[in-house]
């Protein structure tokens, strides 16, 4: 199981051969480019490579009317001036006689990458593609694209595969009104796409491109437009994208596979985009994706026309997908003005359709959270230009080959010697130990509650700790003697802090207090526990987890379906209405049938991770992530595992995570499994948050968004007019 990368060099040989300032961008080198760099980086080699194989005209017609496909074919006989001729019918697009080849072969690979992904061959991959697809519509060719890869790609997901929810991500800097189209009335095909908009003034000036178009008929909120009315966008404007609207819907929409319209056009240094997000953070956003549809990712190449930009970023793109750690976000993780006020435009259009917006926690942008001057990019001018773009690339690649990844993979260090785990093969156990004298010095430090085994359990959880900040070992898992964990998180936050480590990042879960004596600024400490929201600094916030320990009951009636929280297991009588959902659930049963209930809803649980948790991650940039489950965390495995794959980001993937020793066998070996870059597991059924989640949540972002900016993307409660003047 791993990566896909599916090509074809003849996809090379189609390019233009007239004057044409507006389609010269779209050439040849841009693939040559990209595998390069793969090479170069030693990525290629590390994925199963295939050679595309040309669509059937039939696998054309799922999307395509026969007499386009047949004008199509026809060009491959044409001389240059008919093909000129012929190009110019259409907006932004150029015929060569080797298009219909090339664009058959890009829809080929788009479908054996499907193919790839839906038998269980691989995890996820990459398709690298020309001509691209997402313009081209059911008898247009449009903006350089023939085919609709992407489009032809869901459609066959769903007829060969039986695919009831894809999600398609188009992070190009066009709007793929081509997929809009296709899939306008469709409720199976979630399309997100942002865009550059500048208010209807850039190609391909749609008014269908903006946030009010939200899909046809039953299709109707499965549309999801989010225009960029400003270039310059950068990394903390998409990653408040993916946080505050992409992410809600998808974990809402549970998609059974995710295709990515992977344009890098959206990069710095693109001639079309004028967009300052660098390469890295394609490595976030498809981190962030990973959590989704089991980590099935059919990523399709869109566009991209700054060939060093577009190298870096597909780079980035494939070794998130081959599993490697995320390079650490350069840059003030600050959304622009601009940006909030798409993001506000967008869940303002979606809320009637998505109960995660509805329920968004964000409070009300106020003149407060106004953009200070200067704003993120240390990279570039106002306007970037090729030239300055280049100057702002060069040393950034250097960087990049400069970090190396650590040997080790993921390292667990356990209480016993020789418990016996059921560790998934790639987990080194940690048997060396930290200098006795050493162990003990620390112990000392630290009360006296390290004696025999937990000194032990120390000394290993010292040397993998040492392993992670010197770069040896990539992350681990801390497995801590019984009523330790507290006294060992302590440890591990001294010895950061005198390692030099600046911030360290600690989400604690459960009865873990914050030490005392910790200055501010170096740490911060996220406490997730079943008490009251507190902010005590903007360094230390406590969030509740609501603990309602029971059961959940599903009764499926004729139109709708309802689920009861909440039902202790010892009071069966005693039922609290939790919320109830109109899809139709796998339940056959008309008896009422109990489940075993998540300690909170995973709405909750989501809005607390996405609206919380990583906009602070993100915001603070910490060096090192250590998550710690602490007595009565009350976190099912799936949702600690989600919760360890993405703090994965924030730190370039240097996570600790430290567990007790009796919730460990079958959660350390979920969490190694996502420490080592697998999906985590489903969470189950989304149910929306309660009331009391939702209160505490607003609580907290109202009083941490004037320092964490991040947590700004104010969705007007219903009926409040809007706060943006
Ligand atoms: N300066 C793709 O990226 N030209 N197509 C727009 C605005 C057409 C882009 C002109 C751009 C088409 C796949
Ligand atoms: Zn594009």
């Amino acid at each position: 199981m791993g990566t896909a990368l599916v090509y074809h060099e003849d996809m090379t040989a189609t390019r233009l051969l007239w004057d044409d300032p507006e389609c010269e961008i779209e050439c040849p080198e841009r693939l040559t480019a990209a595998l390069d760099g793969l090479r170069q980086r030693g990525l290629q080699q590390r994925c199963l490579c295939l050679t595309a194989c040309e669509a059937s005209e039939e696998e054309l017609g799922m999307v395509h009317s026969p007499e386009y496909v047949a004008l199509v074919r026809r060009t491959q006989t044409l001389d240059k001036e008919e093909l000129q001729a012929l190009s110019k019918q259409f907006d932004a697009v150029y015929f060569h006689p080797n298009t219909f080849h090339c664009a058959r072969l890009a829809v080929g690979a788009a479908l054996q990458l499907v193919d790839a992904v839906l038998t269980g061959a691989v995890h996820n991959g990459l398709a690298l593609v020309r001509p691209p697809g997402h313009h081209s519509q059911k008898e247009a060719a449009n903006g350089f694209c023939v085919f609709n890869n992407v489009a032809i790609a869901a459609k066959h997901a769903k007829q060969k595969y039986g695919l009831q929810r894809i999600l398609i991500v188009d992070w190009d800097i066009h709007h793929g009104q081509g997929i809009q189209y296709i899939f306008d009335d469709d409720p199976s095909v979630l399309y997100f796409s942002w865009h550059r908009y500048e208010h209807g003034r850039f190609w391909p000036f749609l008014q269908e491109s903006d946030a009010h178009a939200v899909g046809q008929g039953q299709g109707q909120g499965f549309t999801v437009n989010l225009p960029w009315n400003q270039v310059g966008m950068g990394n903390a404007d998409y990653l408040a994208a993916f946080l505050h609207v992409l992410l809600p819907l998808a974990f809402e929409f549970d998609p059974e596979l995710v295709l990515v319209s992977a344009g890098f056009d959206s990069a710095i240094g693109d001639p079309e985009g004028r967009m300052r997000a660098t390469p890295e953070c394609f490595a976030h956003l498809t981190q962030l994706m990973q959590v989704l549809a089991g980590g099935r990712i059919c990523a399709v190449l869109e566009g991209g026309y700054h060939l060093e930009s577009l190298a870096q970023s597909v780079c980035m793109m494939v070794q998130t997908l081959l599993g490697d750690p995320t390079p650490p976000l350069l840059g003030l993780m600050v959304p622009c003005q601009s940006a909030l006020e798409s993001i506000q435009s967008v869940q303002t259009a979606q809320a009637p359709h998505w109960t995660s917006l509805q329920q968004n926690v964000a409070p009300v942008l106020g003149p407060s959270t106004r953009f200070p001057e200067g704003r993120s990019l240390p990279l570039l001018a106002e306007n970037p230009t090729y030239e300055a773009a280049e100057a702002a690339l060069s040393p950034l690649q250097g960087e990049l080959c400069l970090r190396p990844t650590p040997p080790i993979c993921t390292a667990v260090a356990l209480a016993v010697p020789g418990a016996a785990l059921a560790l998934p093969p790639g987990v080194l156990l940690q048997e060396e130990s930290a200098l006795r004298e050493e162990t003990e010095a620390w112990a000392r430090l630290h009360k006296s509650l390290f004696q025999d085994e937990s000194l032990v359990a120390l000394g290993k959880i010292l040397c993998l700790l040492g392993g992670i900040l010197d770069g040896q070992v990539r992350n681990g898992i801390a497995v801590t003697a019984a009523l330790a964990t507290a006294a060992t998180v302590e440890v591990i936050i001294q010895r950061c802090l005198s390692h030099g480590a600046q911030r360290l990042l600690c989400v604690a879960l459960g009865q873990l207090d914050r030490p005392l004596d910790l200055a501010d600024d170096g740490v911060l400490w996220l406490n997730i526990r079943g008490k009251e929201a507190a902010v005590e600094s903007m360094f230390h916030i406590s969030t509740p987890l609501p603990q309602v320990r029971g059961r959940v009951a599903v009764w499926r009636g004729s139109h709708c379906l309802l689920v009861f929280l909440g039902v202790p297991a010892h009071n069966p009588g005693s039922l609290r209405f939790g919320g109830w959902l109109q899809e139709p659930v796998a339940v056959s049963r008309s008896e009422p049938e109990a489940l075993p209930l998540s300690p909170q809803t995973t709405g909750g649980f989501l809005s607390c991770i996405l609206g919380l948790v990583l906009p602070l991650a993100y915001g603070f940039q910490p060096d090192v992530v250590l998550m710690a489950l602490g007595p009565a965390h009350g976190l099912q495995n799936a949702q600690a595992a989600l919760l360890a794959s993405v703090l994965r980001g924030p730190a370039g993937g240097r996570i600790l995570a430290v567990v007790e020793e009796e919730s460990i066998l079958q959660l350390a070996r979920t969490l190694a499994q996502v420490l080592l870059g697998e999906a985590p597991p489903s969470l189950g059924p989304f149910l929306m948050a309660s009331p009391e989640e939702i209160r505490a949540l607003r609580l907290l972002k109202a009083q941490l968004e004037p320092r964490w900016k991040l947590l700004q993307a104010a969705a007007p409660p219903p009926g409040s007019c809007s706060p943006i003047a």
